[in-house]
């Protein structure tokens, strides 16, 4: 444990002042990642692993897991008094909370549980979470507010659910991450100002997926891979499955994370990560590490969204790396 342990609460009130307010709905936002973090501890006893039967609104099995967390994240969140909108992957509309819009600050877009298919199978899971200001009032600004591009965002990190629990956080002013001390129920800060390297040596890609891949992506992808001591090649290869912890390695030890775009009949035309509570959020982060957030031609957090559940293609890490991606999608490389 670092020499002085500084405690996420004491870090947020000297990031998130004057007011507190959004070192109050950070602190929530914890308080839901310890109660997921002790239900997926025992999940596999207590018989929350294992499907709903349901479909959500992305056409994706809806698990125990990623409805009980949803309902979690959404009590810890109305509990704060200062959230009067939510946008959820396990919600097909926005909340409203009308009764919330008189003193709220904020809406919040968030992914309860990401990485879902590694859940029955005990593998690295995440929560993600993304804070943009109230502009409006009223039901009919909510969705004006819950759609404001990813660089409207105040504070946007994600919780990662691994052999230990560590809460990533930015909030305008660099990244800290915090690891939960579990003998005393505290996230103490253990990583501080983490900057990703500018160049790195892995990439992270669904390669079962290169078949419909755009065609720049397939050749970035083969250039990585292709023997040049020169330029450090070829990178090595990393893929959980779970965005949450491909991205936390990536933004430790550099390199690059894509879901791309695909073409073909059943292809993800628009890759498949959510702008809202998975892309901008993410992006956010990394940027304030220093790192680099594309489509792989748009800078992520530019992008205005037309829908809640919208997915954009995804090239996020190191600034070179996704720099280079960007010259392969172009023709430029
Ligand atoms: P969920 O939020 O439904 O889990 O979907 C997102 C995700 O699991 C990401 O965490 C991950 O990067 C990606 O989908 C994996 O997709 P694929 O299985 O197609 O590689």
């Amino acid at each position: 444990m670092n020499d002085v342990a500084v405690s996420l609460s004491q870090h947020l009130r000297a990031v998130a002042a004057p007011t507190g307010d959004l070192a109050l709905v950070l602190g929530q936002l914890a308080v839901a990642g310890k109660l997921v973090a002790r239900e997926l501890a025992r999940a596999a006893l207590s018989g929350r692993l294992g499907t709903t039967g349901g479909i959500n609104v992305q056409g994706e099995v809806v698990k125990k897991l990623d409805l009980w967390a949803n309902d979690v994240m959404v009590q810890a969140l109305e509990a704060s008094h200062l959230v009067c909108g939510m946008v959820s992957e396990e919600m097909d509309e926005p909340l409203h909370l009308p009764d919330r819009c008189a003193q709220a600050k904020y809406v919040v877009c968030f992914d309860p549980v990401d990485g879902s298919s590694n859940l029955d199978v005990n593998g690295v899971v995440g929560t993600i979470f993304s804070i943009r200001p109230k502009q409006g009032r009223g039901a009919d600004h909510l969705k004006a507010d819950a759609m404001q591009p990813g660089s409207a965002q105040v504070a946007a990190g994600y919780i990662m659910y691994g052999p230990s629990t560590m809460l990533v956080c930015a909030a305008g002013r660099g990244v800290d991450a915090f690891t939960l001390e579990p003998t005393i129920g505290e996230f103490i800060r253990s990583h501080e100002k983490i900057q990703i390297p500018s160049r790195g040596h892995i990439y992270s890609v669904n390669e079962a997926r290169a078949p419909v891949w755009q065609p720049g992506i397939l050749r970035f992808v083969d250039y990585l891979r292709a023997p040049d001591q020169a330029t450090g090649r070829p990178y090595t290869a990393r893929y959980v499955g779970s965005m949450v912890a491909d991205l936390h390695r990536t933004l430790l030890e550099g390199g690059v994370f894509l879901y791309p775009a695909e073409a073909g009949e059943d292809g993800k035309s628009s890759g498949k990560l959510r702008l809202q509570y998975e892309a901008a959020p993410m992006a956010f982060v990394v940027e304030q590490a220093g790192g680099k957030a594309s489509t792989g031609s748009e800078r992520i957090l530019d992008i205005h969204p037309t829908s809640p559940h919208q997915r954009v293609p995804v090239v996020i890490g190191s600034r070179d790396d996704v720099a280079l991606a960007e010259e392969f999608v172009a023709g430029r490389h």
